[in-house]
C-alpha cells in the first residue's frame, strides 16, 4: 500500500476502506495500477492486462484458442478446453471419451459413458431423412424360427437351402428395437476416432434374459491395440479376399452413409456397447426378417427377390448388374423393407450382418428367448449380401464366420432392450 491509494484528499479510496477506484483494479490489500490487473489477491500481486480475446491465467496470458484451467491463483495454466474436466494436455476429450493420457493428450471411449446412439451425434440423416441411428421397436412374438418344410418359408422353387435352418421350431422373442439401417461407415468413425483398446467391461453388451451373453474379458485381446493398427485392419484386413467390392473405411471421407464392413465380431460387439445397445440374437434377427408368426420368406413378404429389393447377386461373372466397386448406400431399395412400420432396411442383401450367436445346431423343442453363446469359433450372420444368391437372402437362411473373420460382404446392426 502506497501513499497513492489516499490520493485524493478527504475521501479514503484505498482496499482498507473496502473500496479502489474505478479504472483500478482491488488485489487483496492494494488498488493496482491503471493497465494492470490482479493476478492473485491473497499476495496482491498485479500484472499488466491481457490483450482483448485473450484469457487472464494467473500471471500470464493464454495464447488465442487457449483457456484459463485449474484452481483459482497462481497455479493456474492454460489448456485447449474450456471445459477443465474435457482438458488431457493439449487434446480436449470430446463428450463420450475421457483423458487415458495426458502426456500424449490421449482420449478413449469410456464404457462407463456409453450412450445411446452417440456414433449419430451430428450426423446426416440416412435415406428417407431418417435418422442413420434410428431404431424400431419389434413387438414381442413366439414364431416359427427356421425353415418350414411346406408352409410359408419353404425353401422357393428353383433354391438350395441348407439343412441347418431346420428343424423348424416355436421360438419366443421379447420386445427389443433394432437399428432401421446397418451400421454405416460414418456411425462407426466416430467409435474409431476414440479409440484406445480399452475394451468393454465383462458382461457388456448382454441379452438380458440370457445368462453369459455379454462381453468376456478373454476376448479383450481380440480388439485393435491402438487406433492406428484398427484403422489399418479395417483398410486392409480383407486383402486376401476376392471379393471386389471395397472396404468402406478406405472410403470414409467420400460417402458417410454406406455400410459398414470388413469389421470381425468382437469389433462389431464392441461398437454397438458403446452405442448403448448390443448385438441381436439370431432369433431376434429371423423375428424382424420374417415377421414374426406371419412367417414370411423374406422381409417384405413372399415374393421373390428381385433388385428393387436387395443388392445381391454382384458377382464377377453377374454382368453390369451392380457396380463391383463401390458399395451402395443403405436404404437404397425401400421396397425391400421389413414389414415392421417404418421398415428396416436391407436386413436381406447389401452386407451380410453379425448376429450374437456361436454355430449351433437347432433343437426341435420350444426356445424362450435364446442364443447360442460360446467363447471362441464362428458366429452367425445373416441375410446375406451384394455377392449372396437369392437363397440368401431368405429370412430363415443362416450364414457363418469365423469370429476374428473379416469380409467386405459382412457389417453388422445393433439392437437394444427394449
Ligand atoms: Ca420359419
Ligand atoms: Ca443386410
Amino acid at each position: 500500500m502506497g501513499l497513492d491509494d489516499y490520493a485524493e484528499v478527504g475521501r479514503c479510496t484505498g482496499p482498507l476502506c473496502g473500496t479502489c477506484p474505478a479504472e483500478r483494479e482491488t488485489c487483496g490489500s492494494v488498488c493496482c495500477a491503471v493497465g494492470n490487473r490482479c493476478a492473485d489477491p491473497k499476495t496482491a500481486v498485479c500484472v499488466p492486462r491481457c490483450s482483448e480475446g485473450l484469457s487472464a491465467c494467473g500471471l500470464t496470458c493464454c495464447a488465442r484458442g487457449q483457456f484459463c484451467l485449474g484452481a483459482e491463483g497462481l497455479a493456474r495454466r492454460c489448456g485447449p478446453c474450456d471445459d477443465p474436466a474435457k482438458e488431457c494436455g493439449q487434446a480436449c476429450c470430446s463428450e463420450g471419451a475421457s483423458c487415458i493420457d495426458r502426456e500424449r493428450g490421449v482420449c478413449a471411449a469410456t464404457w462407463s459413458l456409453a450412450r445411446e446412439h452417440q456414433s449419430c451425434d451430428g450426423l446426416a440423416a440416412c435415406a428417407e431423412g431418417r435418422g442413420c441411428c434410428e431404431r424400431i421397436a419389434v413387438p414381442a412374438a413366439t414364431f416359427p424360427m427356421g425353415r418350414g418344410v411346406d408352409a410359408g418359408d419353404a425353401c422357393p422353387v428353383g433354391l438350395l437351402c441348407e439343412s441347418s435352418e431346420t428343424p423348424e421350431h416355436p421360438a419366443r422373442v421379447s420386445s427389443f428395437s433394432l437399428d432401421a439401417f446397418e451400421v454405416t461407415v460414418g456411425r462407426f468413425r466416430r467409435f474409431v476416432e476414440r479409440w484406445n483398446h480399452t475394451a468393454p467391461p465383462p458382461g457388456a453388451g448382454a441379452h438380458p434374459r440370457i445368462a453369459g451373453s455379454g462381453w468376456r474379458s478373454l476376448w479383450d485381446s481380440r480388439l485393435p491395440a491402438d487406433r492406428a493398427r484398427f484403422e489399418s485392419l479395417l483398410e486392409k484386413g480383407c486383402a486376401t479376399e476376392r471379393l471386389p467390392i471395397r472396404p468402406a473405411w478406405g472410403q470414409r471421407d467420400l460417402y458417410g452413409d454406406i455400410a459398414m464392413n470388413c469389421v470381425n465380431w468382437y469389433e462389431a460387439f464392441a461398437f454397438c456397447v458403446w452405442d448403448g445397445g448390443r448385438l441381436p440374437t439370431e432369433a431376434e434377427w429371423e423375428r424382424a426378417a420374417a415377421n414374426g408368426a406371419a412367417n414370411d420368406p423374406f422381409p417384405w413378404g413372399a415374393e421373390r427377390a428381385a433388385p428393387s429389393r436387395a443388392l445381391f447377386g454382384c458377382l464377377p461373372d453377374a454382368g453390369l448388374a451392380c457396380a463391383l466397386i463401390d458399395l451402395t448406400t443403405v436404404g437404397t431399395h425401400p421396397d425391400g423393407k421389413s414389414k415392421t412400420a417404418p421398415g428396416h432396411h436391407d436386413l436381406a442383401g447389401n452386407v451380410s450382418e453379425w448376429t450374437l450367436d456361436a454355430v449351433d445346431t437347432y433343437p426341435s423343442g420350444a426356445v424362450d428367448d435364446g442364443a447360442s453363446v460360446g467363447d471362441e469359433g464362428a458366429r452367425i450372420t445373416r441375410g446375406g449380401s451384394f455377392a449372396s444368391e437369392e437363397s440368401a437372402l431368405r429370412a430363415a437362411a443362416r450364414g457363418l464366420n469365423v469370429s476374428s473373420g473379416r469380409s467386405t460382404a459382412t457389417g453388422f446392426r445393433c439392437a437394444r432392450t427394449p
